[in-house]
This record gives structure tokens, sequence and C-alpha cells, in this order.
């Protein structure tokens, strides 16, 4: 089985700018957010998973159980509420984001030592590389 574990420099990303806008992220926020190289503190035990995406400027923390729904509250980021689930699709950990946005969620997955994060909000879709640090 994969494991998540670990902890994930960002190396590239691609159209983070069109995945802030779907969400409304404001000019300035993109501007700075846009430049970041965040990392990923990534705890997997069993279905149990808590994330933590840091940056210099501004942080972000969700924690969930496989297919149990939550209320995530989106803080620093859009602050829209959605009622969230995680799913394992084989070995990808595909999440819902249930909302006022339309097919908002991300899929994390690791292919070799990479890890990789899809973002997706309306017609965007961000695509985004992380290496263990
Ligand atoms: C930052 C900086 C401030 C603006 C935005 C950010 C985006 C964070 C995102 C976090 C995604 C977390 C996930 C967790 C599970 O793996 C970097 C906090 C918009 C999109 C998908």
């Amino acid at each position: 089985p994969v494991d998540f574990s670990g902890t994930w420099n960002l190396v590239c990303s691609d159209n983070f700018e069109g995945y802030m806008l779907a969400l409304g992220i404001d000019f300035a926020t993109r501007k700075i957010a846009k430049r970041l190289k965040p990392q990923k503190v990534i705890e997997q035990e069993g279905d149990s998973f808590s994330i933590q995406t840091t940056s210099a400027f501004r942080s972000y923390f969700v924690q969930f159980k496989i297919g149990e729904e939550f209320e995530e509250d989106n803080k620093g980021l859009d602050h829209r509420k959605c009622k969230t689930v995680v799913t394992w699709d084989n070995d990808k950990l595909v999440c819902v984001q249930t909302g006022d946005k339309k097919n908002r969620g991300w899929t994390h997955w690791i292919e070799g030592d990479q890890l990789y994060l899809e973002l997706c909000c309306e017609e965007q879709v961000c695509t985004q590389i992380y290496k263990r640090a």
C-alpha cells in the first residue's frame, strides 16, 4: 500500500493562478501566493491523514479519515465552507469538496519519488509536483 507520510517540497506548479482565480482569491494574495514554494508534511496512519501545507506567507492544515465527510473551513484560502470527503481510487487519494464552487477537489498520488497534486475548481486544473525533503 502507498504511504504518503513525509515532508515534501514543491518543485513545480502549473496553473496555480487559474485555480486561485477560480476560487476568487484576490489579486494581492495571488501575486504573493504564486511565488511561494510550499512544503507539505503528511502524516498517514491507516486511513487517518493530516496534511500541513506550510509557506512563508500562509499555511493550511487539514485532517480527515477516508470515507468520513467533514466540514472544511478553507481558512486562509477562500474561506468557503465545504462538505468534504476523501476516498481511495486505487492508490490515489481523491478529495471532493462540495460547496458553492462546482467541480472542486483534489487528487494526490505518488509516482517514483514524486508526490503529485492536482487541484480542481470549476474549469481550472492546477498540477503540482513535490519531492521528498
Ligand atoms: C497557500 C498560500 C495562500 C494562498 C493559497 C494557498 C493555497 C493552498 C492550497 C492548499 C491545498 C491543500 C491541500 C491539502 C491536501 O493535500 C499556499 C496556503 C491559495 C491550495 C490540497
